[in-house]
């Protein structure tokens, strides 16, 4: 009986520490706007993968690609209000929401994603910019530089004459300055409006050509160089104040070298996308002049004016962020050889 009685209680004691190892876990749910092969949710894979072995499991993430759990344009809002724990945004999804980091969306020729990743990060550091107060900022980084893939060949800037191409942010305005028709609407939502005809192509950079199989419809790219898309990945503010220091500590060490995985990956990525498309569709590829190159940066010009103003009114010193942009731009191409 005696004996009976310990086996119980031994049996009761491993039930408790079984359901408290349970209990002491934490499930993370993450979601992200396109579809799963696109390289923003590659990195949340690698994220993801990155967290459940840093902390011996006792973070599970599940992600939801695709806009399964939340889309393009209430990511923002739904990871404020718990609608998913995390969430990627792309920041040229909502115009003046993101005055400070918008610098990165701003024509200043980035020609590497690493670099302009590693300075999102660092200017975020630095600045800590009140538009993500409400947010835990968990990792930043960018697209490459982005390119025009149309049905119709663009082989000189005259070409884009009231073209109607898909865009967001800073790329709007280049595009009208450039006598472009630019429509402004999520990724997420491009491959309806290029199938309908509603845009005769985009602009963004080429791994899509691959991974939303954008090759297939636009035969056609022509390397303009054109800003990077900046994008950050946030946490609800809640849930990040609930977690244990020791998680906190794994996912803050993971920023910077998150930032700089991304860009890494896509520098290497976007020249595969483009021979991928060379090889299957046996896509186009325009160059253009150096006057035209020319006539590109002239025209946005004005759009750095137009950011300082935004910049100035928010009451920073946008002179200073410029300067600093510039300054770690440099830095970084030399240290990285990009
Ligand atoms: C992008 C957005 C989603 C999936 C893959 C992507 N590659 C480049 C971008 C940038 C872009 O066009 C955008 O709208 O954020």
């Amino acid at each position: 009986m005696k004996r009976l009685l310990s086996m119980i209680a031994a049996a009761a004691v491993i039930t408790g520490l079984l359901a408290s190892v349970a209990m002491a876990g934490t499930m993370l749910t993450y979601a992200n706007f396109p579809p799963a092969t696109t390289f923003p949710c590659v990195q949340m894979e690698h994220w993801k993968g990155e967290v459940e072995k840093r902390t011996g499991g006792d973070v599970m993430v599940q992600t939801f690609p695709g806009s399964t759990l939340l889309g393009a344009k209430n990511m923002l809002r739904g990871v404020q209000t718990g609608q998913a724990d995390i969430g990627c945004i792309s920041t040229a999804y909502y115009p003046g929401v993101f005055p400070v980091i918008s610098a990165l969306n701003l024509p200043v020729a980035f020609t590497s994603t690493e670099v302009a990743s590693m300075v999102m990060w660092d200017i975020f550091q630095k600045y800590q910019p009140k538009e993500f107060d409400k947010v835990k900022v968990l990792t930043m980084f960018t697209s490459a530089p982005s390119q025009v893939m149309s049905k119709k060949p663009v082989k000189t800037l005259a070409d884009l004459n009231g073209l109607e191409l898909r865009a967001s942010g800073s790329i709007l305005k280049i595009l009208a300055n450039l006598g472009a028709q630019g429509v402004g609407m999520p990724m997420s939502q491009t491959p309806e409006a290029l199938q309908k005809g509603v845009v005769k192509g985009l602009v963004s950079s080429y791994d899509v050509l691959k991974d939303m199989n954008f090759a297939e419809i636009c035969r056609y790219e022509t390397v303009t160089n054109l800003p990077v898309y900046p994008f950050a990945i946030i946490m609800n503010k809640a849930k990040w104040d609930s977690l244990p220091a020791d998680t906190k500590k794994v996912l803050d060490e993971l920023g910077r070298e998150q930032a700089q995985w991304t860009g890494k990956y896509l520098d290497d990525y976007t020249s595969e996308a483009l021979q991928w498309s060379k090889d299957k569709y046996q896509v186009e590829v325009f160059t253009l002049t150096d006057a035209e190159h020319a006539e590109i940066k002239a025209k946005g010009a004005e759009l750095v004016d137009a950011w300082k103003e935004g910049v100035t009114k928010a009451g920073l010193d946008a002179d200073a962020v410029l300067a600093d942009m510039m300054a770690l731009k440099q830095k970084y191409e030399a240290e990285l050889g990009k």
